[in-house]
């Protein structure tokens, strides 16, 4: 965008000095916008991609993750709090920001809110004079994080709960935390509501219209009025959309969309916010978030159950590297610090990350591009490290190949890519190719479906040494505007997870081949490579015996020599329980398997199917049954 404006402005500045004659053969429009497209508060919110939650509380004293209520404030008491140590270990883990629990579902509230008897004031800490929301937004300035809070809707302590007055009183502590602790980059309203609780003394269930009880479009006002910088995080958005899971993962295939309005909380299909609404008309990109415990407060027990930095890098990879954000939950101990285990790990997954994609291999090469749409939007963009520079695609043109040569071969085995997404979400479907020893493309081995890309793409594939690496884009919802492409060796580690996943492949969901005999469907699944289960004809059916969510289906080709029954061109396709609404799923081919049958893994966005048809759409020799050592569904 930088260069096109410029670009204009010398246009402007010129036509002007030789009186107003064209010059439109220098001056190239950026690709309209695509809808929906994110407002620019959306866009810096993404790029902070990794940012920290921290669980404080009452319950960090109780050893409850929903506290009911009635536990008087004076059990608060953390002795050595210090949030300057939290803000600290939180630069150290490479979070660029801060969301502090200042009031969770039981109600009590870290500030000393004037509503309330139920707050730090009423507690031992600091003899009441404490206000934790203030040290922490003052600690951040310090260390150069940014701030923000999370206020539990539901609250189990309040007497009235449920009624039109708490809404008053829910207003107020909003207004209170928008107005005295300086800027915040995020509000985060929870969605969860249990029903019951202390409320006073009531202790009942209480039920609210969770759609329509807050009347989150007055908090909206509200917040664009005080705060208009903040995006607001709710199940659906309008900011920021929960990802559905408390994982701490996105799908591999993730839409920045939602369909305007549909998600609230309580929704009940909420596993589709992992990947989004690939039709929605709303921008509403996911943000994952996970403790690095297994609760979201402390608990000692828990001690030696903390995340390793291993599993937190996998998370990154499957968040900010499937278009999310990576909101990492901290809970502080009964002391009011980060536990040096939690600091220790967080600042070891940092370093890794910072390890495995340290060296852009690609940086300043200008690789080859199937077609550039000129001006400002050329491929040295894609490799120039500056955000608003990018490359795109004529008007009509829809795919392309991005071809990168190196002078020798070298060793690859991550790769970045993103797209340019203040002008939209485009691409749908790519696959990344490298150069083997006789020249010829062949895929990478990859854990995961090559869809869409969106804000930020990792991928992680099993290492290849090559002197070249292509990324084909295949559809995409109109023409490409990427601005970043980054590939890299990740070093020693890089081909652990694909050891993993190669040795968990196997795993499969019980099933049974139907029209297969019982001799030959046991070869299948008796996981001895040598054993081969031959279908004649030229579909396999999968029978999972009930419905389940699977995302990948697996098998080993024939092994004995020479391989029998190899399948070149496929098409999957899947259906329900009672083998109705079949739909095909995915087709392509399984390249490259006659010189190398290895394990062929089929990835895709999840489906709720207890059927999955295989079907083989050419074979490498004619007229062969299929031949399938091992099969496995996941
Ligand atoms: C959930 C809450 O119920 C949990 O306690 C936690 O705060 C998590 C981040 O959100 O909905």
């Amino acid at each position: 965008m930088k260069k096109s404006t410029s670009l204009s402005a010398l246009c402007l500045a010129s036509m002007l000095a030789v009186g107003l004659s064209s010059c439109s053969s220098t001056h190239v429009e950026a690709p309209a916008p695509l809808l929906p497209v994110p407002e620019p508060k959306q866009v810096e919110w993404q790029k902070m991609e990794t940012y920290a939650f921290i669980h404080f509380g009452l319950n960090t004293f109780n050893d409850r993750e929903w506290g009911y209520g009635d536990t008087p404030a004076e059990v608060f008491n953390p002795a050595r709090l210090d949030c300057e140590q939290w803000a600290r270990t939180l630069v150290a883990a490479g979070m660029k920001g801060v969301i502090l629990t200042a009031k969770h579902h039981d109600g009590f509230c870290l500030w000393p809110f004037a509503g309330t008897d139920y707050s730090v004031a009423n507690s031992p800490y600091k003899d009441g004079k404490g206000d934790i929301v203030r040290e922490l937004s003052e600690a951040c300035k310090k260390y150069g994080l940014k701030f923000a809070v999370y206020l539990s809707p539901w609250d189990r302590h309040q007497a009235n709960y449920g009624s039109p007055e708490y809404l008053d009183y829910f207003y107020a502590q909003l207004r209170d935390l928008l107005t005295n602790y300086g800027e915040v980059f995020e509000v985060w309203f929870d969605g969860a509501n249990g029903g019951d609780g202390w409320y006073g003394g009531a202790k009942e269930t209480r039920t609210i219209d969770r759609r329509n009880y807050y009347n989150y479009s007055r908090i909206y006002e509200m917040l664009d009025s005080i705060q208009p910088q903040a995006v607001i995080f709710s199940d659906g958005g309008p900011g920021c959309r929960w990802v559905g899971n408390e994982r701490g993962f996105a799908g591999a295939t993730n839409w920045a969309f939602l369909r305007k309005g549909e998600v609230y909380p309580g929704y009940d299909k909420s596993y589709e916010l992992q990947y989004g609404h690939a039709d929605g008309d709303q921008w509403v990109a996911a943000e994952c978030d996970v403790s690095i415990r297994p609760g979201w407060f402390y608990h000692p027990e828990q001690d030696s159950l903390v995340k390793t930095p291993e599993q937190l890098v996998d998370l990154y990879y499957r968040s900010v590297g499937h278009n999310g954000t990576l909101l990492l939950n901290f809970p502080v101990d009964r002391n009011g610090l980060i536990h040096p285990i939690d600091s220790a790990n967080a600042v070891r997954f940092h370093q890794i990350i910072q390890e495995e994609l340290k060296t852009n291999l690609v940086a300043g090469l200008t690789p080859q591009v199937s077609d550039e749409r000129g001006g400002a939007y050329v491929a040295s963009a894609l490799t120039d490290n500056d955000y608003d520079t990018f490359w795109a695609t004529t008007d009509s043109v829809v795919t392309a190949d991005i071809t990168f040569a190196f002078p020798s071969a070298l060793r690859m085995n991550r790769m970045l890519l993103q797209e340019y997404i203040p002008l939209g979400q485009r691409v749908k479907a790519f696959t990344v190719e490298y150069r083997d020893a006789s020249g010829n493309w062949q895929p990478v081995v990859l854990n995961e479906e090559t869809t869409t890309i969106g804000y930020k793409r990792l991928l992680r594939f099993s290492s290849v040494v090559s002197d070249g690496i292509r990324i084909r884009i295949t559809d995409a919802r109109g023409p490409l505007c990427l601005n970043n492409i980054g590939v890299y060796d990740a070093g020693e580690q890089a081909d652990k997870l694909f050891e993993e996943v190669q040795a968990s492949k196997m795993q499969s969901f019980p099933f049974t081949l139907s029209g297969v005999n019982a001799e030959s469907a046991a070869a299948a699944s008796d996981r001895d490579e040598k054993t081969t289960c031959f279908v004649d004809g030229d579909l396999l059916t999968v029978d999972l015996g009930s419905e389940r969510f699977v995302s990948s289906f697996h098998f080993l080709p024939d092994q004995s020599e020479p391989n029998r029954g190899l399948i070149s061109h496929y098409e999957l396709s899947v259906a329900d329980a009672d083998g109705q609404h079949v739909r095909k799923i995915k087709a392509g081919e399984f390249s490259n398997i006659r010189n190398n049958p290895v394990m062929q893994s089929v990835y895709f966005t999840p489906v709720k199917a207890r059927y999955l048809y295989l079907k083989a759409v050419r074979m490498v020799t004619e007229n062969e049954p299929m031949g399938f050592a091992e099969i496995a569904v996941r």
